[in-house]
């Protein structure tokens, strides 16, 4: 899906802002159909943002149910005889939308953009009602799944198995624009390269039409290839390359019958797995960066520029040249920004939850064995999520590998038959590009699924929920396990999470846990090993920053595994981790 954009045939207008808005704790917006009239007793929400925080009320923190948002939404009336779409970036988890009194669109899946054609509802020049109703709610069917509970004295609360904070709501930008009856309606490119040439495959559709032209230039604006069909390879000789640390992207014009235009960036690089190589341009590259979140004190998971440029410059100041979405895409936004300043990305569904001990930790009492509790709908939700992340992702340069899911119950057989179909849908999704998932801390011999992926992806946690404060041990084993993995299944290893919370301004001479001085230590133990091991490609330390999570005994106001606070203040571990990606592991 062809994110909006400004281009001489097409314009957009920003529904960002402030929207009224409404919890809905009794269930009563849709039995009284709270989108043909104003919202009953509404206050004021900004979007983009997650509502939970922004009301300081704990109703809003921990509400579970449905929310209404609505606006009005005025048509420029030089749209007469256009094509008009309103377009969400993301509603989480699952929303009905109304113009004026007329549904015109649903969608489930948080984190995944949706847009609906209202031509035929508007008039240019006038105003309608938009209304969107959002359910935050995670289900057995859910992606990322959690279980509602009603307790006794008729509350919902809300279980789920995965530790950040189910922020919720209209957390991304909103959009109307406009563009031609016939349109460019999506475009896919991917890209290699052939010694000091580049080629750019293609494939663009039309609705209504046919595709008249396809121009690539270059960042000056230089043609440098031109056809005119909807599909083909375009040959770039002297290929300025799209590079780790160097974004260079060029732009592919596709043009319409009619007059529609749209401009895709492309960055020409070329990714693969060779033996236990992850080479770009054919180069072997060594991931250093994090598993972040998209997390902010007030906002919660809602975008905003300025944090996420900060966040940029904070990857830069340290030394990292690549991150994980974990657990979910994060904004386009983050995508674009990344594929301009050459940041590598391993692009994560939401899958996120899959696992019962996990679940059990989280959610101490009788949460079900998670494969059992997950059935054919679940699978189906998580086969959409590949799906929408593959639509929504395939062209930025920056995204090198599909992680589709996170510390799923690896060890379980019905998990490799859960997950095989989706292995198979990930890769007919696109092609060009490794799939991965992260294996939660599993012995290889105990895996039962890593073989249906191309990189070992390893969440490990030696030397905190296992052997806490014994690095030594720590050290030895994970050591150990590394090159047992790389034994067995001769793939490139990338360590996806280690880290250990620290909480800042907590010191100790002897290090123990929870201090700055452990978490330190335990970066450096593990550091030591990977170097150790010839197959790891790559270090992601948990987690950039620290970051909200629901209610637990040992989390103390979130998880504080972030090497920065989660007002992006460095603790010890940024400036060790400083010291080392650009130093001695800066290439
Ligand atoms: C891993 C999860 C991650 C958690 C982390 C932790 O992948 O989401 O936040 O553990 O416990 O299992 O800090």
């Amino acid at each position: 899906m062809l994110r909006p954009q400004e281009t001489p045939s097409r314009e957009r207008v920003s529904l960002n802002g402030l929207w009224a808005f409404a919890l809905d704790p009794g269930d009563r917006g849709r039995a009284e159909e709270w989108w043909r009239g104003p919202l009953p007793d509404a206050s004021e929400m900004p979007v983009p943002a997650s509502f939970n925080d922004v009301p300081a009320t704990r109703d809003a923190h921990d509400h579970v149910g449905d929310v209404w948002y609505q606006r009005q939404v005025r048509v420029p009336a030089g749209w007469e005889g256009r094509r008009v779409v309103l377009r969400f970036d993301a509603a989480a988890h699952r929303a009905v939308v109304w113009w004026n009194d007329v549904e015109v669109a649903r969608h489930e899946g948080g984190y995944t953009p949706f847009e609906c054609d209202v031509t035929s509802l508007v008039r240019p020049g006038e105003a309608g009602r938009v209304t969107v109703v959002v359910d935050n709610r995670l289900t057995p069917a859910s992606i990322p799944p959690g279980i509602v509970d009603v307790l006794p004295d008729g509350r919902r609360r809300q279980r789920y198995f995965h530790d950040f904070f189910n922020y919720a709501g209209l957390h991304r930008a909103v959009w109307l624009y406009a563009t031609p009856h016939t349109y460019v309606e999506d475009i896919t490119v991917t890209t290699s390269v052939h010694g000091t040439s580049g080629q750019v495959h293609y494939r663009a559709s039309v609705a209504g039409g046919e595709v008249a032209e396809v121009v690539l230039r270059d960042a000056e604006g230089v043609e440098r290839a031109r056809a005119a069909t909807a599909s083909g390879t375009l040959d770039v000789p002297d290929a300025s390359l799209w590079q780790p640390g160097h974004g260079y992207l060029y732009r592919l014009e596709v043009r319409a019958e009619g007059s529609d235009s749209y401009e895709l960036p492309v960055g020409i690089r070329s990714v693969a797995v060779d033996g236990d190589r992850f080479l770009i341009n054919g180069e072997p590259f060594y991931f250093r960066g994090f598993g972040k979140h998209e997390d902010n004190p007030v906002r919660g998971k809602g975008h905003d520029d300025v944090l996420m440029v900060h966040d940029f410059a904070l990857l830069e100041w340290i030394g990292a040249n690549s991150f994980r979405t974990s657990h979910y895409p994060y904004a386009e936004e983050v995508l674009e920004y990344a594929d301009r300043h050459g940041i590598v990305v391993i692009d994560e569904t939401p899958a996120v939850g899959l696992n019962f001990e996990i679940a059990h930790t989280l959610v101490p009492g009788d949460p079900p064995h998670i494969f059992a509790a997950i059935d054919d709908a679940t699978q189906a939700a998580h086969l959409r999520a590949i799906e929408e992340l593959v639509a929504r992702d395939k062209n930025h340069p920056s995204v090198v590998m599909w992680s589709i899911a996170n510390e799923p119950d690896s060890a379980r057989p019905e998990c490799r038959t859960y997950f095989e179909p989706l292995v198979h849908a990930a890769r007919a999704a696109d092609t060009s590009r490794p799939i991965c998932f992260a294996q939660v801390q599993l012995p290889p011999a105990q895996d039962v699924m890593s073989d249906l992926f191309d990189v070992i992806c390893l969440n490990r946690y030696n030397g905190w929920y296992i052997d806490t404060g014994d690095l030594v041990t720590a050290e030895r084993e994970l050591e150990a396990e590394l090159h047992e993995w790389a034994r067995l299944h001769g793939k490139p290893i990338i360590i996806t999470e280690y880290g250990a919370d620290a909480i800042p301004g907590v010191h100790s001479v002897s290090a123990g846990p929870w201090t700055e001085e452990y978490q330190v230590e335990l970066l450096e133990a593990f550091h030591r090993a990977f170097d150790r091991v010839e197959s790891v490609v790559g270090e992601h330390v948990w987690n950039f920053a620290d970051f909200a999570t629901g209610y637990g005994v040992n989390r103390v106001d979130g998880n504080k595994k972030g090497v920065f606070t989660r007002d992006r203040r460095p603790k010890a571990a940024a400036h060790a981790l400083r010291r080392r990606w650009t130093e001695e592991k800066a290439v």
